[in-house]
């Protein structure tokens, strides 16, 4: 039949072609879509027993509409980061029901329940002592896995052919590093920015080191990412007494370098870190890069023996963790950045009476992680750079 756009009232049919629901005199289905690129329906029963979550990919980034085109194949990413993901972090990613290639659709456990961790914390919650934890340790486990230390070298190449996600790599090259460096009609910042917008244009230092971590993305194929770990692609909450965390939306999912997943993550929770000080509601957000890359490198180095080539000695794995380290807070810095000046802004900031203090401290900030991340060589040395911002 070939691909068709699903809209609210084709989901039902829909799932039960697929096998996936049998009673249609018994289905609610809403659109939920929240992300900036693809659709999201939630289908529930009357007694709110049963329910699925549908993503499908449309032909172009859902914020823009057709006027920025999209191919769908991006699912084809997020379904096959997935499997790899469920191999690594099976209780952390939503479980998944099954992918419909033809139509870029995923069916998949709906997460209502959890809240979505920026959604939470923009309402003042703290993170918790296990989120970031469990986050460093997720990106631990899939990056050792998918890394030449995880893998065969032949089966590596294979995975690395296999995931190459052109368009969505492009996005980020574009989006997260380069444009905000330019002009550029994706870019817009408040006001009371403008001095520093146009300075971080013309600071000829500032692109050269934006342009060594660009090359960096584009080049350095460590592992399979995330490639959007975000504080939106996380939900956190409680089922059974338990604390859970789930990360989802891995369609810019391909094989990189470690430290932009790791540098997404940071940077989005020193923007949180920055909403709570303008609010007055700071709470644990300076612990959380300590805490995920604890997390991360002690994982990483609790695999290291089960490495499948030993040519890569110990001596090796603190030079390799080092440069994952650097290379996070630069990552992050590109990160703080775009989210300010570029495209795509953060609630956690927009949604502030007066983002202007805010937002400039996380841009200096994220201008200090990028040029100054080799002489940042501790999680103190990077708090050292936070508190006199302020
Ligand atoms: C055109 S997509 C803009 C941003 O939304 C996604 O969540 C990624 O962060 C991307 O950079
Ligand atoms: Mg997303």
């Amino acid at each position: 039949m070939g691909y068709r756009i699903l809209e609210t009232d084709d989901i039902p049919a829909y799932l039960r072609e697929r096998g996936h629901w049998e009673d249609l005199d018994d289905i609610t289905v809403r659109e939920v879509s929240d992300g900036n690129v693809n659709r999201v329906f939630l289908a529930t029963n009357a007694a709110g027993t049963r329910s699925l979550a549908l993503k499908q990919a449309l032909p172009w980034v859902r914020v823009a509409g057709p006027s920025w085109p999209l191919s769908p194949e991006r699912a084809d990413a997020e379904a096959r980061a997935y499997e790899q993901l469920a191999k690594v972090a099976p209780d952390e990613i939503p479980g998944i029901h099954g992918y419909d290639p033809e139509n870029y659709a995923l069916v998949m456990e709906d997460l209502s329940d959890l809240e979505v961790l920026r959604t939470l914390l923009n309402e003042g919650a703290a993170y918790g002592p296990h989120t970031s934890a469990q986050i460093g340790r997720l990106v631990a486990r899939l990056s050792f896995a998918t890394s030449d230390f995880g893998m065969a070298s032949a089966d590596r190449k294979a995975l690395l052919a296999a995931s190459v996600n052109p368009e969505l790599c492009k996005i980020t090259e574009d989006v997260v590093l380069s444009e905000p460096y330019i002009e550029h009609e994706h870019n817009h910042w408040h006001p009371g920015l403008d001095d520093l917008a146009a300075e971080f244009r013309a600071d000829a230092r500032l692109r050269t080191e934006v342009a060594d971590l660009r090359h960096v993305f584009m080049t350095s194929a460590q592992a399979l990412l995330h490639g959007d770990l975000h504080s939106g692609s996380v939900m956190v909450g409680e089922r059974q007494g338990a604390h859970v965390v789930r990360v989802f939306d891995p369609e810019f999912s391909f094989v990189g370098p470690i430290g932009f997943d790791l540098g997404l993550y940071w940077a989005n929770a020193l923007v949180s870190e920055e909403r709570a000080r303008a609010l007055g509601t700071l709470t644990d957000h300076g612990d959380q890069l300590r805490l995920s890359w604890e997390a991360f490198e002690s994982e990483f180095r609790r695999l290291w023996p089960t490495r499948v080539d030993t040519f890569f000695d110990d001596a090796y794995l603190d030079r390799f963790l080092r440069r994952v380290w650097t290379e996070s807070l630069g990552f992050a810095g590109t990160e703080l950045v775009r989210r300010i000046i570029g495209f795509a802004h953060l609630t956690d900031l927009t949604t502030l009476q007066d983002p202007v203090p805010a937002s400039r401290r996380a841009l200096l900030l994220g201008r200090e992680l990028i040029v100054r991340r080799e002489e940042l060589t501790t999680v103190d040395d990077v708090r050292a750079v936070v508190a006199p911002l302020a």
